[in-house]
């Protein structure tokens, strides 16, 4: 089994992942604060900065990267993350289910994947039935050496109508979602920033030694986003898996460089600005 620290998508224990799938969770939209981030070829370029150490990317656009890199003659493009399943935000269904439409061999085998994705949703009428798909997943990847990074965003009825839980930032939902990327095998789990520095700390006490990151979230001033970041690396997490807080924002290596201090260099956002 292969260690996650040793595989391309970490730099000196920490992460920062590019998420470019947002095309699919929740369509152009996304793109429209800043239109030229439709083009995925504009993302991979975002994703040559030093700072990004994977861009995670659903099957389609993952066979697109290589061949971009491929035509472009690109040596130094970010690790690609695979991720294998997702959903449209167009479907009507009973409960949040993500389908998978890519196996971790043709990850591996075909698009030379570093490591692969996997969203699960605890708490959502079809938690089970994800439950066995993951497990087919992490096996696979265990075969494959490859680490596996899980989505865990506990949302759906079990969380909405348990009168313990405030939602699905409440900080025990979001360290119950995290536990289970321990639980289920996970190298790194992607969890949901609960909103205070101490909840992050609940998280971190909750899955001792594994690896966690934080979820981006909706574009918020760099100031805002620059300390959700820190408070994630000074409470004991491994970074940041981010998309529209880079690709929405017009010079997003700014922002990059800023990150890289912090996650990768130990600084503060008042050092960094
Ligand atoms: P953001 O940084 O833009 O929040 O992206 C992180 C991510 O997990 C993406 O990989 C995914 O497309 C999106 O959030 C899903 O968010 P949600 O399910 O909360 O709408």
């Amino acid at each position: 089994m292969k260690d996650i620290d040793d595989s391309g998508i970490t730099r000196d224990g920490n992460s920062l992942i590019l998420a470019y799938d947002h095309g699919t969770e929740h369509g152009p939209v996304d793109f429209e604060p800043m239109p030229e981030s439709a083009d995925p070829r504009h993302v991979f370029e975002v994703g040559r900065h030093d700072a990004v150490t994977a861009i995670a990317l659903q099957k389609g656009n993952a066979e697109y990267y290589r061949q971009w890199e491929h035509e472009n003659d690109i040596e130094d493009g970010a690790p690609l993350l695979v991720k294998l399943n997702g959903k449209s935000s167009l479907a009507k269904r009973d409960d949040y289910f993500s389908p998978k439409q890519c196996t971790v061999e043709y990850a591996v085998e075909e698009l030379d994947a570093e490591a692969i994705g996997y969203t699960l949703y605890p708490g959502s009428l079809h938690e089970d039935e994800m439950w066995q798909d993951f497990r087919r997943v992490q096996e696979e990847a265990r075969r494959h050496g490859v680490p596996v990074v899980l989505w865990s965003y506990p949302r759906g009825k079990g969380v909405q109508e348990n009168p313990d839980y405030s939602g699905q930032k409440d900080p025990d939902v979001v360290a119950y979602g995290t536990r289970l990327g321990l639980e289920l095998g996970a190298d790194m789990v992607k969890c949901k920033y609960p909103g205070e520095q101490e909840d992050w700390k609940q998280i971190e006490d909750a899955v001792p030694g594994l690896k966690t990151v934080m979820s981006g979230g909706s574009k918020r001033s760099d100031e805002e986003f620059l300390r959700d970041v820190y408070s994630t690396v000074e409470a004991g997490g491994n970074g940041l898996a981010v998309g529209r807080n880079i690709f929405q924002r017009e010079n997003p290596g700014k922002l990059l460089d800023s990150l890289e201090e912090i996650i990768f260099g130990e600084k503060t956002p008042e050092e960094v600005v």
